[in-house]
């Protein structure tokens, strides 16, 4: 399918995107652009990659899309804050602290609050919800769970805990699996239920985010993967890959690791029990007549808000289509 705007008028119903890392952020931050009205966006976000670390609970996934929406992201680096310092990272290092986890100066103050907070008896969701409300985001922001899980990568050095591997081993392990400690019993969080059996829900996005590292923590939680299976809107992915490489960060290389074909393919082979579309990047518009899917075709790299919000506008739209053609056919269950 060629590119597409909308044929109607933007959604009205509740919009659901699964999220984590600098892809997730991105898209969102252009979701939001587009659907103004507080609530009507529910960003799921990942949480397994959250640690404990100098006696702080540092969430990145959550932050990383907090700041993207509330326009405080530093665009390069693509995690932390924008005009960022280091001054207590230098002091730190001074007395011999652990400083192979870079936190910025204006970046501590939302691990300082929120592990002050959680002390005090707060749910994660609670505390996000308002660090939302202080920087005016009007998006539903939900950790996919309160409760703890953590990301383990196998690797041929045996395993190693998510941060350890991403920041301090530079993603140089081979991997050989990842497991999601604590995700079986981890209760997901109830406003993602929600939305999922919410026969008005206009379309749940899976962000370009890492499949492995961001997405699939959150589908490992009890009942998620079967209520996408299950969810009356259409289910779209949103490739992070664009000729084979990732954007940012180690898809690519995680995904050979795995022996999955790090292409569009194998993009929709990790979803496909639940996915109803892909959407895929111009330079792989030739990747569309192999998918076992609808592909929408369109510039997927975000260097601009404006990137952003074109990208989602045509997901939206796209999935406004599908909704279409599913009233008429039986098109969008092509996938599941
Ligand atoms: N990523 C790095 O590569 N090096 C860092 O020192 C680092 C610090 C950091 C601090 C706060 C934060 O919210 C994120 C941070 N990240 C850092 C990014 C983070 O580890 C990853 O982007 C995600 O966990 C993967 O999605």
């Amino acid at each position: 399918m060629a590119d597409t705007t909308f044929t109607h008028s933007p959604p009205t119903g509740r919009v659901l995107a699964l999220c984590g890392g600098v892809g997730g952020a991105k898209l969102a931050r252009g979701l939001n652009a587009i659907l103004p009205n507080p609530g009507q966006l529910v960003l799921a976000v990942n949480t397994g990659d959250d640690f404990e670390h100098l006696g702080l609970t540092i969430c990145p996934d959550l932050d990383s899309v907090l700041y993207g929406l509330a326009g405080k992201n530093d665009e390069e680096r693509g995690w932390g804050r924008a005009n960022e310092t280091w001054h207590c990272m230098e002091a730190l290092k001074e007395i011999g602290g652990a400083d192979w986890f870079a936190l910025g100066d204006r970046d501590l103050a939302i691990h300082i609050e929120r592990s002050h907070l959680l002390r005090s008896g707060l749910t994660l969701g609670q505390v996000t919800a308002r660090f939302c409300e202080q920087l005016g985001v009007p998006a539903q922001m939900i950790p996919m769970t309160n409760d703890p899980v953590r990301t383990i990568v196998k690797t041929e050095e045996g395993d190693l805990a998510f941060q350890d591997y991403f920041v301090r081993r530079r993603t140089e392990p081979k991997v050989t699996g990842i497991k999601y400690a604590g995700a079986d019993v981890a209760r997901p969080h109830p406003v993602l239920m929600d939305c999922l059996a919410d026969d008005t829900l206009e379309a749940v996005i899976i962000c370009p985010s890492n499949p492995q590292l961001s997405i699939d923590p959150i589908l490992a939680l009890p009942g998620v993967r079967q209520a996408l299976r299950d969810v009356r809107a259409p289910v779209i992915v949103v490739s992070p890959l664009i000729g084979g490489r990732a954007v940012k960060g180690p898809a690519a290389k995680i995904m050979a690791e795995l022996q999955i074909s790090v292409d569009s393919s194998g993009i929709a082979q990790t979803y496909l029990d639940l996915l109803d579309a892909l959407v895929i990047d111009s330079e792989d518009a030739a990747d569309a007549r192999h998918l076992p899917v609808p592909a929408l075709v369109t510039p997927t790299l975000m260097r601009s808000l404006e990137d952003s919000a074109r990208l989602a506008s045509r997901t939206l739209a796209f999935a406004q289509s599908l909704r279409q053609d599913a009233s008429t056919s039986s098109h969008v269950a092509a996938g599941r």
